[in-house]
């Protein structure tokens, strides 16, 4: 089975995308997704540069060797660019494999461990009033495992607040579907740490009051915090019994996790912007960590993701992968296949797509009950409508970034 064809689409309905599409001389297509937000051209060029050209004429159904052969030949090993790139053509590979055996991609991770996977959403409010419709709208949607994150008295704009972007941008932008914003330049934000750590705990409490002892909740710190005021957050949520508190520090500090540690039962999720299993490994041999937040599209793909969490499993440490909608409808449905498979699934972040989008990417997934499952088509089941996506051309997008009062640029 020879890749005839590698094409690399870059498609913008609601948000970017970038995709990988396989074609085999059998007939057969594989897609993956490749989307690194505001950073995606750089991700595209990287493909069409320097992977496509390696790709044809290669086999397509040797999916360990294809990975270890664009990880370790390139000598310039990991970062998002090349993880992402990576991982494309792995998810396009376990596609098409998928689709030669008629199997889902489940079936040849091991079958299903359990119905489908608990999925959380995102709640959030400048203030309580917003926050509890938008709890309510998220339990009538279905969820039952909510993600709260909420306005801070004094502070103009937040990362993660849907009402608060509807108002900055005219109504339109919906955080979920645009976080990185469509723009020349970045949206600069603010941020007061000591106001936030002042504030959150009395949110907290009210969801609870409102909302009962039982719900889920979740929370992103979102790298913001030192690791002392990390501990001191985890601290004073202990009574409000979080999932789990997530990015409570900067990624790249791992020693910063010991002291969080020692200071808080609150449970821990962490790895969104990882790249690799080496990124994890410390953390979840020292058991510094309880859940793994590495996207399949950031980590190489559903082969090296499927091995973090089968080393994860051996510390009891649960998958918790990063599903909002920069991971495009490829990468949550190869990601859903992985968590379906897997016996250390924890709970998996669903922001759902917008209505353009789901035009383009044709999906199988269900969501039903609080579980979504990933279908039962042979691959990943989701394909690409190329028309659709030809309507969209790439738009400049950023993310946005934080600066405290006096102007200091601040982790967002
Ligand atoms: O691209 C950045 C977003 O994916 C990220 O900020 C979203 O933190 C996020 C989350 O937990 O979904
Ligand atoms: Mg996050």
């Amino acid at each position: 089975m020879i890749i005839e064809k590698a094409e690399v689409i870059v498609t913008s309905p609601d948000r970017n995308f970038v995709t990988l599409k396989l074609t085999t001389d059998e007939g057969h297509t594989g897609l993956g997704d490749a989307t690194l937000n505001g950073r995606e051209l750089a991700v595209a060029t990287y493909l069409s540069e320097h992977i496509v050209p390696l790709l044809v004429g290669s086999d397509a159904s040797r999916i360990e060797d294809t990975w270890q052969f664009l990880y370790r030949s390139s000598y310039w090993r990991r970062g998002p660019v090349t993880m992402a790139s990576i991982a494309a053509v792995d998810m396009a590979l376990w596609d098409i494999k998928g689709k030669a055996a008629g199997m889902p991609l489940y079936q040849l991770l091991g079958g299903a461990s359990r119905r489908g996977l608990t999925a959380y959403g995102h709640a959030s409010g400048k203030e309580l009033p917003e926050l509890f419709d938008s709890v309510r709208e998220h339990l009538d949607e279905g969820y039952r495992a909510i993600r709260i994150q909420s306005g801070v008295p004094g502070l103009k704009a937040i990362y993660g607040i849907a009402s608060q972007s509807a108002d900055t941008f005219g109504g339109e932008a919906r955080y979920d579907h645009e976080p990185a914003r469509r723009g020349e330049k970045p949206v600069e934000e603010d941020w007061d740490t000591r106001a936030y750590l002042k504030h959150l705990p009395g949110v907290f409490e009210a969801v609870r009051n409102e909302f009962g002892p039982d719900i889920p909740l979740l929370h992103d710190g979102h790298h913001r915090m030192t690791p002392i005021q990390a501990a001191k957050l985890g601290k004073s949520l202990e009574p409000y019994d979080l999932f789990w508190l997530e990015d409570c520090t900067p990624a790249e500090n791992q020693e910063a996790l010991k002291l969080v540690r020692q200071h808080t039962t609150t449970p821990l999720a962490i790895g969104e912007i990882f790249n690799t299993v080496w990124d994890f490994k410390d953390l979840i041999r020292d058991q510094l960590i309880d859940y793994v937040r590495g996207a399949v599209t950031h980590m190489g793909g559903v082969t090296p993701l499927k091995k973090t969490m089968d080393y994860a499993a051996l510390y009891q440490v649960k998958s918790g992968f990063h599903g909002p909608t920069d991971i495009s409808p490829v990468g949550m449905a190869a990601q859903m296949h992985v968590g379906l498979a897997i016996h250390n699934f924890g709970m998996q972040e669903y922001m759902r797509h917008g209505a353009k989008t789901d035009e383009v990417f044709r999906q199988s997934f269900t969501w039903t009950d609080g579980l979504l499952h990933p279908g039962d088509q042979p691959g990943l089941g989701v394909e690409l409508d190329q028309d659709e996506a030809g309507k969209y051309p790439y738009e400049r997008a950023y993310l946005p970034y934080n600066r405290l009062a006096d102007g200091t640029v601040h982790d967002w």
